[in-house]
């Protein structure tokens, strides 16, 4: 005779929330721009991070799910030391993310605000997002410390970059890596998508942040260090000449120019291993 089979309850077990100061950061970092970088390379590193730059935290339920949206044109070689350095750190932090290149499409004068509104927005479309990080391409936190997750009030995370000695360069600079919860987000009725060319745009952000009551949040000056890889002033971002009448002007534009007057398109989506990329048309300069 046949022994009965054993019935089996299955036991899903569900995670532990991932603590809020992870076990296996390893603090300041050495990080340098000199070897030879591959996507190959980074995709072998990485084998634990899922089509489209996908991860989640195999041990534990991270709080947030977090997007991070890097606005982009021509600049391969940066992008792939972001990726081989941050991968990494991103995992030991614990942190359940996505990588979304926001690339503009052809030579007209960029726009590193409008472009991360179209990030915002298209993220969501993609999953529940509660964290956007905005960062530059060209940015690498030299501390695994420096956490990207939102905090309580909008947190600014390049506070000391090498080229301005480690320091702030001044009292409201936003630039570089910035990340908003949704609320925060929201409040501000997102980015200004009027700035076209270099400058001016995170300190429209920072005029919005404080216009409407919030506070920047930031890290400790020893753990908020940047490296940032070195290079010549891109071709159409001219300083904006109009940058300095604009930032005295947020609290008037903020209403009407932001994340409910934005107008894109979509060219392409494309899932590649190590991040997602969204090619996108912006327009033009009035
Ligand atoms: N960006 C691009 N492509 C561009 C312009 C900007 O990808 O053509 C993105 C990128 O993520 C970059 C960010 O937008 O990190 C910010 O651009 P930026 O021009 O403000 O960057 P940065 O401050 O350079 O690094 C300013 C000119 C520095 C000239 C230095 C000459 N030695
Ligand atoms: C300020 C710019 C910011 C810029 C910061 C750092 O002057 O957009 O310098 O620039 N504001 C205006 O121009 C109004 S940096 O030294 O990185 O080139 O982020």
């Amino acid at each position: 005779s046949t022994k009965p089979e054993t019935n089996y309850t299955p036991t899903i077990k569900p995670l532990p929330p991932c603590p809020e100061v992870p076990p296996g950061l390893v603090g300041r970092l050495l990080i340098e721009f000199s070897s030879a970088m591959t996507l190959d390379r980074v995709q072998k590193e990485n084998p634990d991070v899922t089509n489209g730059g996908k991860y989640t935290p195999p041990d534990c339920k991270a709080k947030q799910k977090v997007a991070i949206i890097i606005p982009y044109r021509h600049r391969d070689h940066h992008l792939k030391y972001w990726l081989h350095y941050l991968h990494p750190i991103l995992r030991r932090q614990k942190i359940d993310y996505g990588i979304f290149i926001i690339n503009q499409y052809g030579e007209d004068t960029f726009n590193r605000a409008k472009l991360l509104n179209i990030g915002y927005t298209e993220v969501l479309k993609d999953a529940e997002y509660d964290c956007f990080i905005f960062s530059d391409v060209d940015l690498i936190p030299m501390d695994d410390r420096n956490l990207y997750h939102c905090y309580d009030q909008p947190r600014h995370f390049a506070i000391a970059m090498d080229k301005f000695g480690f320091r702030l360069p001044y009292a409201g600079y936003f630039g570089g890596v910035s990340g908003l919860s949704r609320v925060q987000f929201l409040k501000i009725n997102g980015f200004p998508n009027e700035y076209w060319g270099w400058g001016g745009e995170d300190d429209d952000i920072y005029n919005r942040i404080t216009l409407n009551g919030m506070k920047v949040s930031r890290p400790d000056v020893r753990i908020g260090r940047y490296r940032m890889i070195k290079h010549e002033r891109d071709k159409h971002n001219e300083p904006n000449p109009q940058r300095f009448n604009k930032i005295q002007n947020t609290k008037a534009s903020m209403k009407r120019d932001g994340i409910n007057s934005l107008q894109y398109r979509v060219l392409e989506v494309t899932k590649y291993p190590l991040f997602t990329n969204i090619t996108v048309e912006i327009g033009k300069p009035p």
